[in-house]
């Protein structure tokens, strides 16, 4: 049975060490009535993307369901979930953004 006890280096060292830091996929979602031209517009504006690699995510994510927009640490996953959101429905758009862990 180990000891129950850590040591104070043990403890200091849980305590100052941070987790590595998880990495989230952003995707977009497929529904019957958002413009493939703002989708393509979308990745275009949001994720930094060209006019050809916006267009096969996008068709991508008509014919399977969803697609991945990029890969990023939480916080910058989380802001661009929002942006794209907020952008959506100020357009009147549904299109759906949502983020998963990548691990
Ligand atoms: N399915 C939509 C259409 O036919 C296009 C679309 C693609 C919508 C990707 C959302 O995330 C999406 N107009």
């Amino acid at each position: 049975m180990p000891s129950q006890h850590q040591t104070d280096a043990e403890l200091n060292q849980q305590s100052t060490l941070s987790p590595p830091p998880a990495l989230w996929r952003v995707l977009l979602l497929n529904d019957d009535f958002t413009p493939m031209d703002f989708v393509i517009n979308v990745l275009e504006k949001f994720f930094g993307m060209n006019r050809e690699r916006a267009t096969q995510v996008m068709l991508k994510v008509h014919t399977e369901g969803r697609g991945m927009c990029g890969i990023f640490p939480r916080d910058i996953a989380s802001t661009k979930v929002a942006e794209v959101s907020q952008y959506s429905r100020q357009h009147q758009q549904p299109l759906q953004c949502t983020m998963e862990v990548n691990e």
